[in-house]
């Protein structure tokens, strides 16, 4: 019983959010390098407000971040210390193809990427990669208007090529798109796409959305033939909703919120438009144009296993006064009387992750990979320097357990988990490095001041008792 003997137990970052080294070696823009911190962040991300570049009144935590660009080293060395199993990172799209529509790639950039991977073997750490976490070289922003364009799926077919062949025998684990759900809630930082006024946006979403989808099967095609060890995962941004009342509106609100998000990974993963979406689409006069083979492609090549986030379940509901409390928000939902929230308002769930595997391995019966779970928190260092986070250690203990029981008690079928953020970085949702995740802290504040220097907090040594003991071991 427990877990699997070859859990992959790990971390995850993606490059945006720690690397830095936004313009080295011959990196281009990305949209992410170009999102602020403060009040300007919502607009920006949500594609409302047009920044497709640097100016002098803002701060852009992306551009030098954790500075992980200069060390790696350090940090895999002591992911490797807490017996790390696995190590979930993401490639900068526009270190490999700086403007992503050359032919030929970045040899300073596939470098980067395969010292780190040899490093991780040096270990015995099983690299797990996102090919995109939510960046898109600006160039393509600008010349095609991201994802909205067809041609962004032959420009991310080539990408996939070059890293396929690159990497084969390094990295056998890859993940197409980070929270591909994503682009509905936050589009210019999921996927490069801006809004002009006039534009029909939810057209361009669910058109860009298919581009995605295109290119994720397209994708998993090419990593089969390349090597067939390959295993190639989704990604959701996952979360079960739980309607607020018993109200039998209520319940169908939830089953509807519940499919914006399965939409994407029921094509990934089943190979076809759900008849929900398609009525739905029809019903907004949403028009998704598909070119011949399409259907084919996506139903020929349906991802291997279904990775997924979760920090919190959600609350559906039809009541307008709580309906409106929740705007502003990247992910609305409603607040569960029932549950503690964190320091950000994201509530507490540790049963809801065990709903949510039950939910995903229910409707996919294909193994789950847990790739991002955490708390966000803020860290106060003692006079050593010292983070004794037991908040963290609590909320992780939960969680762990409550995988355990889905694993145990529910058969489900987990081949990993890796906890968000295991060294502090960036914040996608706010640019703050106040909110942070890590098991390493890193010095370095929301305006960019710190020494930068890797210390190791309490939840450090935790977690590599939890690793050693493959999850048997979760006391403080
Ligand atoms: P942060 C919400 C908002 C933004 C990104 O989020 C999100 C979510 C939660 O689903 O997705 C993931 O940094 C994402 C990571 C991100 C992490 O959640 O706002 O894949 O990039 O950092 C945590 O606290």
């Amino acid at each position: 019983m427990g877990f699997r003997k070859d859990f992959l137990w790990g971390g995850a970052t993606a490059a945006n959010q720690c690397e830095g080294g936004y313009n080295e070696d011959g990196r281009g823009l990305a949209n992410v390098d170009v999102v602020p911190i403060g009040e300007d962040r919502f607009p920006v991300i949500t594609g409302q407000k047009k920044m497709f570049d640097f100016d002098d009144e803002h701060f852009y935590p992306a551009k030098e971040a954790i500075d992980m660009y200069h060390h790696w080293k350090e940090d895999i060395a002591l992911f490797a210390e807490m017996g790390f199993k696995t190590y979930r990172l993401s490639l900068a799209w526009s270190r490999i193809f700086p403007n992503g529509d050359e032919k030929e790639p970045n040899e300073a950039g596939l470098k980067f990427y395969e010292d780190i991977f040899e490093e991780c073997k040096k270990y015995g750490i099983e690299p797990l990669v996102t090919i995109t976490h939510f960046d898109c070289p600006m160039h393509l922003v600008e010349k095609y208007g991201a994802w909205r364009s067809r041609e962004l799926v032959g420009f991310y077919e080539n990408l996939c090529r070059v890293i396929f062949n690159r990497y084969k025998g390094l990295v056998k684990y890859w993940l197409t798109f980070n929270e591909i759900n994503m682009i509905l809630h936050a589009p210019f930082m999921g996927a490069g796409l801006y809004f002009e006024e006039g534009d029909n946006v939810e057209q361009v979403k669910y058109q860009a959305a298919h581009h995605e989808l295109v290119a994720s099967a397209i994708a998993t095609k090419i990593a089969h033939e390349v090597d067939p060890e390959n295993q190639v995962g989704c990604m959701l941004a996952a979360g079960s909703y739980y309607p607020y009342t018993p109200k039998p509106e209520d319940v169908w609100a939830g089953r509807q919120d519940e499919r914006e998000n399965y939409f994407f990974i029921d094509v990934q993963s089943r190979g076809e438009y759900p008849a929900y979406a398609l009525k739905e689409m029809e019903r907004k006069g949403i028009e998704v144009v598909m070119e011949e083979g399409d259907k084919e492609l996506l139903k020929a090549h349906t991802v291997d296993f279904i990775s997924f986030s979760y920090y919190s379940s959600r609350v559906a509901t039809t009541d307008p006064e709580l309906l409106e409390q929740t705007a502003g928000n990247i992910f609305a939902s409603v607040k569960n009387p029932y549950l503690e929230s964190s320091e950000w308002g994201w509530q507490i769930d540790p049963l809801g992750l065990r709903i949510t595997m039950n939910d995903l391995y229910d409707r996919y019966q294909k193994p789950l990979f847990i790739v991002e779970n955490g708390l966000g928190a803020v860290d106060t260092p003692d006079e050593k320097g010292y983070v004794a986070d037991d908040y963290r250690i609590d909320y992780l203990a939960q969680h762990v357990q409550a995988m355990r029981d889905a694993v145990d008690l529910d058969g489900v079928d987990l081949l990993g988990y890796t906890t968000w953020g295991c060294i502090d970085l960036v914040s996608a949702g706010t640019g703050e490095m106040k909110k942070r995740y890590g098991f390493i802290y890193v010095d370095r504040d929301n305006d960019g001041n710190g020494s930068l220097k890797r210390s190791k907090k309490k939840s450090f040594d935790w977690y590599k008792k939890v690793i050693a003991t493959n999850g048997e071991d979760l006391s403080i």
